[in-house]
């Protein structure tokens, strides 16, 4: 994989791009311009996951650090009025950028969350652990799949933050597996995309607890990078991707 970065400046630039469509990956300057977006429900967690991953990465050597500050458009009550973004650096390959970006989670910011999604190249779904926020959850997936069409998985792909786990009375990664089945966003063993079937990580959002914030973050980033080095935009077939692949070193 790492040696194969090398490679991923070419691979993006063979996407072609007409006046509808973004493209996945942008080149400029000789730089790798990654655009990965937190979605999910209102309160569910955006926000505080970037702040953490902020923080992480800022403080301890990763495989990305932040560059700027992280710019937050909120409310008062502190719930995203716009977005968040934040510009992340490779420190293994430095050419390569990750701007990260969470959607406002309230039902009225629908078409606001269209536009933001543009050009998005990988997808974190924090969802609400809690059991009351269910069905706000399930309607926050609907939403992305009535925004992403057929992409999901097969040219983006999805990792999802079960988030909010310190808490009582909170749903489990097998009810989540289910609303993915459900979804149609679960592929069955033999199908060729089940490999990219997305990993649900147990999270905690919140300092000091932070838990799983990195991984799943790193996990998208690393799929993000497959599929354009390997698929050249879409999920790579199986036989294309080796185990060794495997760590997070984007
Ligand atoms: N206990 C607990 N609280 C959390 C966790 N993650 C986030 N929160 C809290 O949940 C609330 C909402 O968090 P935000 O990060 O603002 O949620 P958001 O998804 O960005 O919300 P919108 O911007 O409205 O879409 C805040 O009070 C957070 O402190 C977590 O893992 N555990
Ligand atoms: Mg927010």
């Amino acid at each position: 994989m790492r040696h194969r970065l090398q490679d991923f400046k070419l691979a993006a630039m063979t996407i072609t791009c007409d006046k509808e469509e973004w493209l996945l990956v942008r080149v400029s300057d000789n730089k790798v311009f990654i655009k990965i977006l937190y979605w999910g429900s209102a309160a569910s967690g955006k926000t505080t996951a970037v702040d953490t991953l902020y923080r992480i990465t800022e403080k301890e050597k990763k495989d990305v650090k932040p560059t700027g500050n992280l710019v937050k458009i909120a409310m008062a009550s502190g719930s995203t009025l716009y977005f968040d973004r934040g510009v992340f650096q490779s420190t293994k390959k430095e050419s390569i950028y990750f701007h990260v970006y969470t959607v406002a989670g309230q039902s009225r910011f629908s078409p606001l969350r269209k536009k933001i999604y543009m050009g998005t190249d990988g997808i974190i779904l924090v969802v609400d652990a809690q059991r009351e926020r269910w069905e706000d959850n399930i309607e926050s997936l609907k939403e992305l799949k009535a925004v992403a069409g057929e992409d999901l998985i097969k040219k983006i792909p999805l990792i999802v933050m079960l988030n909010k786990m310190d808490l009582d009375n909170v749903v489990s990664i097998t009810d989540v597996e289910s609303l993915l089945k459900d979804e149609g966003l679960w592929f069955p063993a033999g199908h060729e995309l089940n490999m990219w079937n997305p990993i649900i990580y147990e999270t905690i959002a919140i300092m000091p607890q932070a838990k799983n914030v990195y991984r799943s973050f790193s996990e998208c980033a690393r799929r993000t990078g497959l599929y354009q080095i390997w698929g050249h935009g879409f999920a790579p077939k199986q036989t294309k991707v080796k185990l060794s692949d495997k760590p997070a070193d984007v």
